[in-house]
């Protein structure tokens, strides 16, 4: 099987990232033909700095190596070296009805997030995304569940195509993990998120002082029970869950564990518990970024495989939409 997925390197990755997408990752590069990029070109559909772009870009290679990815083990690549996404973009646009591209969800929120820059890439990314997909004639792609509507547009897309033109796509599945919606620590009702107040999330090289500070002040309720319920405790049911997925244990273990403790004691084991399994992916930053070359040979290489399988999905294309 063919997994295929990537991240936008729009700011440091948080335990949403891992727990959503990456962890998962990492299990099936050990058994599925495995194919991640960097989805730089998407991260220039909201406000950024050209300048810092690259850094970005690198930052996020060493986060998805120092969490566990193996390029012996699967192709990493940045989606801007592989020109075939773009062209594919374009093509799939002629396809799709604009209203198709209107009514997805993290279009609507994040034009109301930057109304000064609601432009056609931000509408256009889920074609950009389908692009990313179905160039590697993927079977599965591993994401949270807020990219679940992107992955059912592209199923959309490559069967349009496909009765269209003959078949040409594989239609690929989405696959949501246990982690698949992590809640911001400040606002338990909102999704974490990289681009918000850096308070809201736990960065995964965050500093044992840090993620003390901010599971701490995490937001929970005015009671005291330790008890997982969504609609009356989102905060602490949030944080039972990135408990009970670092952990291993169920979560009814865990309330069974902490009844009577009170939230001071829970939060403090959690900020333990979150110190210990984050310290290996610190530690395996450092000395990546001792090594510069040995990432831009890992992308390199990475850039070469994928092109060499995009290339041959976007023959098949051309021929069939008659651009021969
Ligand atoms: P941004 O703030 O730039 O929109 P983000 O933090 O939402 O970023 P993405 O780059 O959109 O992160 O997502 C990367 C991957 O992580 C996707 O598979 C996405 O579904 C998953 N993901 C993002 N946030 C969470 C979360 N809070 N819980 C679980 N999975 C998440
Ligand atoms: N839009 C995704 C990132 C992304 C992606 C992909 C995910 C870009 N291309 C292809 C899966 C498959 C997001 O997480 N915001």
């Amino acid at each position: 099987m063919r997994i295929f997925s990537g991240i936008r390197p729009s700011g440091e990755l948080h335990i949403g990232n891992y727990l959503g997408a990456i962890k998962q990752w990492i299990e099936l590069q050990e058994k599925e033909e495995c194919v991640f990029c960097i989805a730089d070109l998407h991260a220039t559909t909201t406000p950024y700095q050209p300048n810092q772009l690259s850094k970005a870009v690198f930052a996020t290679a060493v986060t998805y190596i120092s969490a566990g990815l193996d390029p012996e083990k699967c192709i990493l690549f940045v989606q801007s070296k592989v020109k075939e996404h773009t062209e594919l973009t374009w093509l799939l646009g002629t396809i799709t009805p604009v209203g198709d591209l209107k009514r997805m969800t993290q279009f609507k929120e994040k034009s109301k997030e930057h109304p000064q820059y609601v432009n056609a890439g931000l509408l256009n990314y889920p074609l950009l995304m389908a692009s990313d997909i179905l160039l590697y004639q993927t079977d599965l792609v591993p994401v949270g569940k807020d990219q679940s509507q992107h992955v059912e547009l592209t199923r959309e897309i490559a069967r349009r195509f496909n009765k269209k033109f003959g078949e040409t796509f594989k239609i690929p599945k989405v696959l949501l993990s246990k982690g698949e919606k992590i809640m911001s620590l400040k606002n338990p009702t909102k999704k974490m998120s990289k681009t918000d107040n850096p308070q809201t999330y736990i960065g995964l090289f965050d500093k044992p002082e840090a993620i003390k500070k901010k599971i701490y002040s995490a937001k929970t309720d005015s009671e005291k029970e330790i008890k997982f319920d969504v609609k009356r405790k989102p905060g602490i049911s949030n944080l039972l869950a990135i408990y009970s997925l670092f952990s291993g244990f169920p979560i009814k273990e865990i309330e069974k564990e902490f009844k009577e403790k009170g939230y001071q004691v829970f939060k403090e084991k959690l900020a333990q518990l979150l110190i210990e399994k984050l310290e290996p992916f610190r530690r395996k930053k450092k000395e990546l970024e001792l090594h510069p070359d040995y990432l831009e040979k890992v992308l390199e290489d990475g850039r070469k495989r994928a092109q060499a399988i995009a290339q041959q999905t976007m023959e098949k294309v051309r021929k069939k939409m008659g651009l021969f």
